[in-house]
């Protein structure tokens, strides 16, 4: 690592937001006094309708964390109102369509419009404050006006990615017991539609609490409708004023619920609060992106997911940014459509996964070649470590050794960047997330919990609170502080572990949980574990990853079946539509292996460890196998593992 190339701050980022001196100076005052540092963060990011008495206060034992305690302010007032005097035809959002023959832009004034007219609808259908909205919409404007249309009244969203099967949306509605959903009839990616109406139907069979269902006409498909409950989208809305006041909302009323996986039992909803997160979201923004006033900016990724959230919406817009968001994929009509966009939009910064970069790597460079890219100033990675093979394609092919690469470390629970370089103080380390945000206190623990001084690997915590930190976990604090603030007392554990080298440069090495990380997309063995053991001829099953080219993570399946189960030919078929209809398409198994019985300790623990050994086809590095109970099962395993592929 320490041999790893380095890449200086080019010439044209000397005058950026944060020079190296400033990011020694305000990292050291944002650790030395984290109160005047985020309060003056908070003044000059944020408008407020009342200020604060304290900045913080937290306890991480209990899980605790308040940032700007008694203030109040509102979410959609920063993000669009306040900019109207200067901003109001400015283009707010840039939405480009699955089709390249359609794109349209959204102004700030416009923006306002829809967000106003929306937040009345849902008034007018009874949401109030605090009340929980689920969003289950493709990648269209109506996605940002929901989010921040509950913003505007004090509502609390809740969005699930448009993938998610109706089986998943009808345990996220039902956890954060939501009333309203809004969604579209179908989806358009990549020229094929996804029945998202149909699913909520489904999904909501299981959902008597539901009265009210906005749909969008997307594509205009016929879709069948339940009267009283179903309200087209723009029938309702086009109704209403554009005049919505803006609800005051206290810095620590909840703002949204996302979903996502763990190593154990189902997705937990991780609930995040109004002001800290803004803040943080706002202020990683500016810096880690370096946004310069009038430059348009591209994150591809979907609303559905914390990126969406923190990087399509609030972030840009809390800075009168203008966001691109795409409806497509990055591989349709070709693999040339991502260069194709940044050249038709004048694209400056452009923000994506490291699965997305090696699956347009692998289709070679002629598709980037074809298209000019010159607007291209800054790139930026996120939701997996990138292998220096594609950070370096990325850099000398993409962004033709001109722009610098950010790749930030954070999670749904940070809310916000939390390592990163900034493109203007950080010389760069082809995989390494680099140095943390300001505010940002690391250590790696070892095994017993003890600091590690200097260089070296361990497991990744945090030492103090950040605004946007988690507040809980939706109806389950208990499994906050189990999953969290348990592992290493007086720490947030984050689950990965990583490398600290000689110059103090982070290098995530992955989760040290059970948790797979599938092309960005988080999962945890259990999810799919319990899926596959629904079929009624499965007994058991112990789900790992393994190392895939373009996904980062594959997943692996060893399944055992009822002893008196045959393997005919459709019994993997039939297990791989079970995970489909229990989590969605992003869970489909790359392998199953038939498993006569698992390694497992005399206690009766799967020993993981081996299974991912051979799901690596690393035989020979298997390890202590005679704690297991019966170590033969690992030979037949073994033998059985040669002749997949
Ligand atoms: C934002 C997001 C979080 C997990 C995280 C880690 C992995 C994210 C990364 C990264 C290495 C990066 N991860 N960014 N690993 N380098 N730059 O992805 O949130 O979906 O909650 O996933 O993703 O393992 O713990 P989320």
């Amino acid at each position: 690592m320490s041999k790893a190339p380095l890449y200086k701050v080019p010439e044209n980022f000397r005058d950026a937001h944060i020079t190296p001196q400033k990011y020694q100076e305000m990292y050291q005052r944002s650790i030395d006094d984290p109160s005047a540092f985020w309060a003056d963060m908070a003044t000059d990011f944020l408008d407020w309708d009342q200020t604060w008495s304290r900045v913080v206060d937290y306890n991480f034992c209990k899980g605790q964390a308040q940032w700007f305690n008694d203030a109040e302010l509102n979410v959609s007032y920063n993000c669009i109102d306040r900019h109207l005097p200067k901003r109001a035809n400015q283009t707010a959002f840039i939405w480009e369509g699955d089709d390249p023959d359609y794109s349209v832009s959204i102004s700030y004034a416009e923006l306002k419009d829809e967000v106003c007219k929306l937040a009345n609808a849902l008034k007018a259908r009874g949401v109030m404050k605090g009340d929980r909205v689920c969003i289950y919409l493709p990648m269209i404007p109506q996605a940002a006006y929901a989010m921040l249309a509950c913003t505007r009244i004090g509502a609390v969203h809740s969005v699930v990615f448009g993938g998610f099967s109706p089986e998943a949306l009808k345990d996220r509605i039902l956890d954060a017991d939501c009333r309203v959903v809004i969604t579209a009839d179908e989806s358009t990616r990549g020229g094929k539609n996804t029945p998202l109406k149909i699913n909520v139907d489904k999904a909501l069979e299981g959902c008597p609490d539901v009265h009210t269902c906005f749909v969008v006409k997307n594509t205009q498909k016929d879709i069948p409708w339940v009267e009283e409950r179903d309200l087209c989208y723009y029938d309702t809305v086009n109704w209403m004023s554009n005049d919505c006041p803006p609800v005051s909302m206290a810095a620590e009323d909840p703002l949204f619920i996302l979903y996502t996986s763990g190593s154990t039992g189902k997705p937990k909803g991780v609930l995040h609060t109004t002001a800290g997160y803004l803040l943080q979201a706002a202020m990683t923004f500016k810096y880690t992106f370096d946004y310069q006033e009038g430059e348009v900016y591209w994150c591809t990724a979907d609303v559905g997911w914390v990126t969406g959230h923190s990087y399509i919406v609030y972030g840009p817009l809390c800075n009168g940014a203008t966001s691109l968001m795409f409806e497509g994929v990055p591989t349709y009509p070709d693999a040339g459509r991502c260069w194709e966009i940044i050249d038709k939009h004048q694209v400056n910064i452009f923000y994506t996964a490291p699965t997305a970069i090696r699956a347009l790597q692998a289709q070679g460079d002629e598709f980037v070649v074809r298209s000019s890219r010159s607007s291209l100033r800054l790139l930026g990675t996120v939701g997996e470590p990138i292998n220096p093979e594609a950070w370096e394609w990325y850099y000398h092919v993409v962004g033709e050794a001109r722009c610098p690469i950010v790749d930030t470390w954070w999670q749904t629970e940070t809310g916000t960047h939390m390592i990163t370089a900034l493109p203007g103080a950080t010389d760069l380390k082809p995989g390494s997330a680099s140095f943390p945000f300001f505010g940002v206190q690391l250590a790696l623990l070892n095994e017993d919990g003890s600091e590690i001084d200097g260089a070296g690997s361990g497991y990744l915590v945090v030492k103090s609170s950040w605004p946007s930190q988690i507040r809980t976990i939706y109806g389950d604090h208990q499994r906050l502080i189990d999953t969290y603030f348990s592992h290493y007392k007086g720490y947030y554990f984050t689950g990965d572990g990583a490398t600290r080298d000689e110059d103090g440069y982070y290098w995530i090495t992955g989760r040290v949980d059970d948790v797979l990380n599938v092309s960005g997309h988080r999962m945890g063995t259990a999810e799919v574990e319990s899926a596959l053991v629904l079929h009624q001829k499965v007994a058991e099953a112990a789900v790992v990853g393994f190392p895939h080219e373009i996904k980062g993570q594959g997943i692996y399946c060893y399944v055992t079946l009822m002893d008196n189960a045959e393997v005919d030919e459709n019994l993997r078929a039939e297990l791989i539509a079970l995970c489909n209809k229990e989590i969605g398409p992003i869970a489909k198994p790359d392998i199953i292996q038939w498993a006569p019985g698992l390694p497992k300790t005399r206690s009766g623990k799967i020993m993981r460890r081996i299974l991912r050994k051979i799901a690596e086809s690393d035989v020979d590095a298997l390890g202590d196998i005679t704690t297991l109970a019966d170590p033969s099962v690992v030979e037949v395993l073994v033998k059985d593992r040669l002749s997949i592929n």
